[in-house]
């Protein structure tokens, strides 16, 4: 291990739970932050910090120059970017391994491609993913677009190039408002990146999001942890996550599992990444690759035993993985609940003051959190104060141990999305596993109206 001292270019549960791992590896840890996080827990806990500015991300989280400054300054040998941020930034990778500090990511070239989704089409097919029928690429002459739609067959979407994560999409059910819709989704494409590229894909109706995570070594060896179910979301918000999927066999994971790590070991992928599809009517459709870390991968260490924070710090400094394919073993399930500070209902954010705090626990409990009581939440960033990990050997014992964990735990101030975890918990269509990406959506209408 040459890595000595390790910067963490991120804020809340990622950056103390990036800590954490750093520590049990001997590795001290620098936590970079803005004027609003100097008293986060991640702070207090690690080695160094640094303020690199004021509560807007741009000016904080955002500053590559504050933050390459800091490492410099502390003598860091490593950034690891967490998620969201600087993550998915192949410039800021670049400029990172320019100054000689380990990069703990993908190679820059990898994150370039898959954040251009496209390229990302593109990539995956030539790599033997299934795609979902589409334009071949961008399209950007109308007569032909209209051509490609009718060959799909209605109803299409129009995606950004440059969108993802649900930003910038477009369904059109037939000839008559296609010239309307593309047009708009090209001019807000170019509005909200810059680049008014787009391509059309057969649209899915009522698909589930199914994501398989996979690690790469960087020389051509690849392996799969198996597949999350990411389906319970709001407006492309995951709210729930877990492994495995209700609805996918040991076959079909195996099977899909070894399609992905063979296209990754063919890529010669480094670190950890996702590959994302949708299912239905029991055929996986690649949609997206994320070269990050995700919020939600504890519910894949949970089932498999592997930590894979301790996993792309290995990797970035030279390691091999420390696992083949075949010492890994799904076992039991494991569901997330991400606890935001917001009205559980209207979901309008709730910051403030958390006045009593008290963690879930017992076996198979995990709670990933820098929460403590007295500590301010912020307004300026993302919601997520928490997030509950639960195992058990089966999902239904999955599901008795996390509404005993929901039951035991305390977060007063704030409004917490805890009532809605609850809530879910309780209904059919969750307990048999009978929901896709639209159920939560159709869920929460029909209980207000
Ligand atoms: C789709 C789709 C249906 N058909 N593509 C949304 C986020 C982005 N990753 C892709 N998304 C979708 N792409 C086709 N061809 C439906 C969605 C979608 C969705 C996907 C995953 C999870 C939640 C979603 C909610 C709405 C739409």
């Amino acid at each position: 291990m040459s890595i000595r001292r390790l910067l963490i270019a991120n804020r809340g549960e990622i950056a103390l739970r990036i800590h954490r791992a750093a520590h049990e590896m001997g590795i001290e840890t620098v936590a970079v932050h803005s004027t609003a996080d100097a008293e986060a827990m991640h702070v207090r806990l690690a080695d160094h910090a640094v303020c690199i500015g004021p509560p807007a991300a741009r000016d904080s989280y955002l500053n590559v120059a504050a933050i390459i400054s800091a490492a410099e300054i502390t003598q860091a040998d490593a950034i690891h970017p967490g998620y969201g941020f600087l993550s998915e930034n192949a410039k800021f990778a670049e400029i990172v391994e320019a100054h000689d500090i380990t990069w703990i990511g993908p190679k820059p070239e990898h994150i370039r491609t898959m954040g251009d989704k496209v390229e990302a089409k593109r990539t995956a097919g030539a790599l033997g993913l299934p795609l979902v029928p589409g334009s071949d690429g961008a399209v950007s002459e109308i007569g032909e677009a209209r051509r490609i739609a009718a060959e799909i067959g209605y109803p299409v979407i129009i995606k950004a190039a440059s969108g993802g994560g649900g930003r910038g999409m477009k369904v059109c059910t037939g000839p008559d408002e296609f010239e309307t819709l593309i047009q708009q989704a090209g001019s807000e494409a170019k509005a909200a990146f810059g680049d008014a590229t787009v391509y059309i894909e057969k649209y899915l109706g009522n698909p589930r999001h199914i994501e398989f995570q996979i690690f790469g070594d960087g020389k051509g060896k690849a392996i799969h942890l198996g597949e999350r179910d990411c389906s319970l979301q709001r407006r492309h918000q995951k709210v729930l996550e877990e492994a495995p999927s209700p609805v996918i066999s040991n076959n079909d994971r195996n099977h899909m599992g070894g399609i992905v790590a063979k296209a990754m070991a063919d890529m010669g992928y480094r670190g950890a990444g996702t590959i994302e599809f949708l299912w239905e009517d029991g055929k996986f459709y690649f949609i997206e690759m994320n070269t990050r870390l995700q919020v939600e991968h504890p519910v894949t260490e949970a089932i498999t035993g592997v930590d894979l924070v301790r996993e792309q710090i290995r990797i970035a400094d030279g390691l091999p993985l420390s696992v083949t394919q075949d010492d890994i073993e799904f076992k039991g399930h494991a569901i997330e609940c991400r606890i935001n500070a917001e009205d559980p209902w209207n979901f309008t954010p709730s910051p403030g003051a958390v006045t009593n705090y008290h963690a879930a626990g017992g076996m198979h409990v995990r709670v990933d959190s820098g929460l403590y009581a007295g500590y301010k939440i912020p307004p300026y960033y993302d919601s997520m104060i928490a997030k509950l990990i639960v195992y058990g050997r089966t999902r239904e014992g999955c599901i008795m141990r996390l509404k005993r964990a929901l039951e035991e735990m305390v977060i007063e101030g704030p409004k917490t999305s805890i009532p809605l975890h609850q809530a879910l918990l309780k209904e059919p269509d969750f307990l048999s596993g009978d929901y896709t990406i639209k159920w939560l959506e159709e869920w929460l209408a029909n209980r207000i109206g």
